[in-house]
């Protein structure tokens, strides 16, 4: 068996969508040795390698690297494919491990399916991870980056993101340098997405690397980029964040995100949340009132949660947690599950 070519994971653990991935694959029952884990060290900008692009030409993790269906036996030589996307991945990880199919597993755990039956859920499904978990509006790593409406937190944030910037900076600086030597080849279309992507990470670090100088002693233009981030921030944690944290809050079925049973939807939910719930500076110790508690206190004003009135239907989950919003009954429900304290035993990352 360990001749038969398997799945190879390239992921980060401080890739919101790559824990997304690792979730799924503890709620599908995988067994340690069915998918080959690779870290890619995004602050030392692996991602951007001209190796990695060959797999993933948009540079990003989680990305699964597939056998391709007939190349299942040693005798043929191994072809693959790479899944780039994580709604994809996760939707393949449901259909690859079946309760028929554990012909290639030592792991005796069940193999749930968690993609939804009915037309109606698939649809409401699709509703949550595309329109709401993955919309612009709820970029997690844009609302990592962009975690500072005032001079006192852009200290701390530059603090734990600068190393990140920098290092994304100098390998990006790195391939531009080698294509540029004829050390590496690289296209046209590859060194135009290097370009881009380090103007984008420059922009970024500049501000991170002046944010221990005041306002006042900035030249003009800094000073207008650090306005202008600041602008950028407001209207993403206290508009767009708000829109979709509202809109989760009223839609969710509860306890889950499509009622008692866990599904597709719920890993793409757990790693989301959870992040955005760090990056408002609660734990993983906390309970589902204190991190909606804390997630107001962070945004602000523009965030009010209703809570659920007593004397809805009752819900079994929602009376065993003493969360007041679905939010909130989300968290403590999916904390008690084992992939949760897999992937976050040890701290919300
Ligand atoms: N749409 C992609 C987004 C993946 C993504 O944004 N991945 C981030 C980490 S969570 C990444 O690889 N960023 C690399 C970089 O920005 O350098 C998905 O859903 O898989």
């Amino acid at each position: 068996m360990s001749d038969i070519p398997k799945a190879v994971l390239y992921y980060s653990n401080e890739s919101i969508w790559s824990c997304a991935v690792l979730l799924a694959l503890e709620e599908k029952g995988y067994g340690e040795d069915e998918v080959v884990l690779k870290v890619v060290d995004l602050a030392k900008g692996e991602n951007y390698g001209p190796k990695f692009l060959r797999l993933n030409s948009k540079a990003t993790v989680p990305t699964l690297v597939v056998p391709l269906d007939k190349s299942l036996s040693v005798e043929v030589e191994s072809r693959y494919k790479a899944i780039t996307e994580t709604k994809t991945i996760i939707e393949f990880l449901d259909k690859s491990r079946s309760p028929l199919s554990h012909t290639n597993t030592t792991s005796q755990a069940p193999a749930p399916i968690l993609t939804p039956a009915t037309i109606d859920f698939a649809a409401t499904c699709k509703f949550f991870i595309e329109d709401l978990i993955h919309s612009e509006d709820g970029d997690p790593n844009n609302l990592l980056y962009m975690n500072a409406r005032n001079e006192e937190s852009l200290r701390t944030l530059a603090d734990s993101v600068l190393p990140l910037m920098k290092g994304k900076v100098h390998a990006l600086n790195q391939c531009l340098s080698d294509a540029q030597a004829g050390n590496i080849r690289a296209s046209d279309k590859v060194v135009k997405f290097w370009t881009s992507k380090k103007e984008a990470a420059q922009m970024l670090l500049e501000v991170y690397e002046n944010a221990k100088v005041p306002s006042t002693a900035l030249d003009a233009s800094a000073q207008a980029r650090r306005e202008e981030y600041f602008k950028v921030a407001k209207a993403s944690w206290e508009v767009a964040l708000v829109h979709v944290l509202t809109k989760l809050n009223e839609k969710i079925i509860g306890p889950y995100t499509l009622g008692e049973q866990y599904s597709i939807a719920d890993p793409h939910l757990t790693a989301w949340f959870a992040r955005v719930v760090m990056l408002a500076g609660g734990s993983s110790s906390d309970n589902g009132n204190v991190v909606i508690e804390k997630l107001e206190k962070h945004i602000g004003s523009s965030l009010v949660l209703p809570n659920i009135v007593s004397g809805d239907a009752p819900r079994t989950d929602a009376e065993r947690s003493s969360a007041r919003t679905k939010l909130g009954i989300y968290w403590d429900t999916v904390k008690e599950r084992s992939s949760w304290k897999k992937v976050y035993g040890h701290g919300l990352h």
